[in-house]
């Protein structure tokens, strides 16, 4: 596993559901992780910051149903998004999601951008396409993530990125491709997040 050099510190700040319990963090950029229960946001984050269990990565589905915020280098921030679309969760607590993440897009002023993170293995459906469309109607950046490339065959990553790409409507080049297990992407992964977050303001040596 890839370690990023880029990375000094990163802390746990709190979950949060409603607006008035998110964190204060006085101004510092943040970047949101979101995709569907399962893709690997939690695993993506942990790889991000050279943590194996800061992120919690759940065997079980959409288990994680706050926004998780994390500080990184005291110089940004990270939150991790509920994912979406567990069958088993109730019906009640699905319908909050879309909501719930809206909200967040629509309120958190230090936002300054969107991982949205799909499966190698799956393509983009409504719910994605959805989260772009709020992205751009919120002017919120978005750099779309294929996760666990690790799963296909080195010939198959190519077309699986512009495959993503084309499913979301945007060009290939600006899909990265990522894998936890072996850590690949992890320098694209931090370069597309750092120019998220505007140039100086991840603390370190953005690379
Ligand atoms: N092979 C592989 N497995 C992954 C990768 N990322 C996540 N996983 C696995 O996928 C499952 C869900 O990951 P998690 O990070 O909890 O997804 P989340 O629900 O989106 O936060 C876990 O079993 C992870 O170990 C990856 O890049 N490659
Ligand atoms: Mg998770």
């Amino acid at each position: 596993m890839a370690e990023n050099p880029h990375v000094r510190s990163v802390r746990f700040v709190k979950s949060a559901v409603h607006p008035k319990d998110f964190p204060d963090l006085e101004g510092l950029p943040e970047v949101a992780i979101a995709g569907r229960s399962n893709v690997g946001k939690s695993s993506l984050i942990n790889g991000l910051v050279n943590r194996k269990r800061l992120a919690k990565v759940s065997s079980t589905p959409g288990r994680t149903q706050l926004l998780n915020f994390f500080v990184v280098n005291e110089a940004f921030a990270l939150c991790d998004l509920p994912g979406y679309g567990y069958a088993k969760v109730p019906l009640e607590v699905r319908r909050q999601w879309g909501p719930m993440i809206e909200t967040y897009l629509a309120e958190r002023e230090a936002l300054r951008g969107l991982l949205l993170l799909v499966d190698a293995r799956r393509e983009p459906g409504d719910w994605e396409q959805n989260l772009i469309g709020w992205c751009s109607h919120h002017g919120i950046a978005v750099v779309p993530v294929v996760t666990k490339i690790d799963k296909l065959s080195p010939s198959k990553r190519q077309p699986a990125l512009a495959q993503v790409a084309r499913g979301l409507g945007l060009s290939a080049r600006q899909v990265v491709g990522w894998s936890a297990t072996s850590g690949e992407g992890l320098e694209h992964l931090w370069k597309r997040t750092t120019r998220l977050l505007g140039v100086g303001a991840t603390g370190g040596d953005a690379g």
